[in-house]
C-alpha cells in the first residue's frame, strides 16, 4: 500500500482498488441493491436529495421529514443486508481501529447529482474514522473545516480511490460538487457510487 496523500487530515489513497477489484465490488453491490434498493431521500426540510441511497450493515443512515438518523431497517421495511466481506477488508486495511463498521452507506450519483458540504456527526464515537470508497465516474470532492465556511480544497476522486476521514479530519465539512458523468467505463450506464463506512454506536 503506497503512502496516502494528506489534505487537511483527509487521507487519500489513489487507486487503492485495481480494476478487477472494482469490477468484483460492483457485482457484489448489484446483488446487495437488489435486496435493499436505492431510494431517493428527502431532507428534514422536505427537499429531495439528488443522490439515491441505500445501505448495508446493522444500521443505515437515513433522512426524511423526521430528521437525520441511523435506522436498523430500510425505509421499505426490510433489514439492511450485511456489509460485504470485500468492503470490510478495505476498512480493516486503512481504518486503523479495532472496531468494524456498522454501516456502509451507499450513495449513487447520476448525471447532475451532488452532495452539499456537511459534517458526518450522527455517530457516537468520533475516534473511529469514516472511510469512503469511490467507484465509477469521477467526483469533485471538496474538503473544508470543522467550523462552517473558510477556505476549502478539492480533489477529483476516481474509481478505486479510498479516503479516510479520521483524526483531525473526522468532523471536517466535506461534499461532492459535481461528477464527470461518463468519465469511467466501470458502470455501463455511467454514474458514481460512493460507499462510506461508519462505526455508529
Ligand atoms: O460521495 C462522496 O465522496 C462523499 C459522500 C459523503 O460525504 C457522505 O456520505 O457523507
Amino acid at each position: 500500500m503506497t503512502a496516502p496523500l494528506d489534505i487537511r487530515g483527509f487521507r487519500l489513497f489513489p487507486g487503492f482498488l485495481d480494476r478487477p477489484a472494482q469490477e468484483a465490488l460492483v457485482v457484489v453491490l448489484r446483488e446487495l441493491l437488489h435486496v435493499a434498493p436505492l431510494y431517493q431521500p428527502v431532507t428534514p426540510r422536505g427537499q429531495k436529495m439528488s443522490v439515491r441511497m441505500s445501505a448495508a450493515g446493522r444500521f443505515g443512515w437515513v433522512t426524511d421529514r423526521r430528521g437525520y438518523r441511523y435506522e436498523p431497517r430500510h425505509p421499505q421495511g426490510m433489514d439492511w443486508p450485511p456489509i460485504p466481506e470485500e468492503v470490510l477488508a478495505i476498512w480493516r486495511t486503512v481504518a486503523g481501529v479495532a472496531r468494524d463498521p456498522e454501516c456502509c452507506l451507499i450513495n449513487w450519483y447520476g448525471e447532475g447529482a451532488r452532495m452539499g458540504l456537511h459534517q458526518d456527526k450522527d455517530e457516537a464515537d468520533f475516534s473511529c474514522p469514516v472511510v469512503s470508497v469511490s467507484l465509477g465516474d469521477e467526483g469533485l470532492f471538496r474538503m473544508g473545516n470543522e467550523e462552517r465556511g473558510g477556505k476549502t480544497e478539492s480533489a477529483w476522486l476516481k474509481s478505486g480511490d479510498v479516503v479516510v476521514m479520521g483524526g483531525a479530519a473526522r468532523l471536517k465539512h466535506h461534499g461532492v460538487d459535481r461528477i464527470r458523468f461518463g468519465s469511467s467505463t466501470l458502470l455501463p450506464q455511467g454514474g458514481r457510487i460512493n460507499l462510506t463506512l461508519r462505526v455508529v454506536t
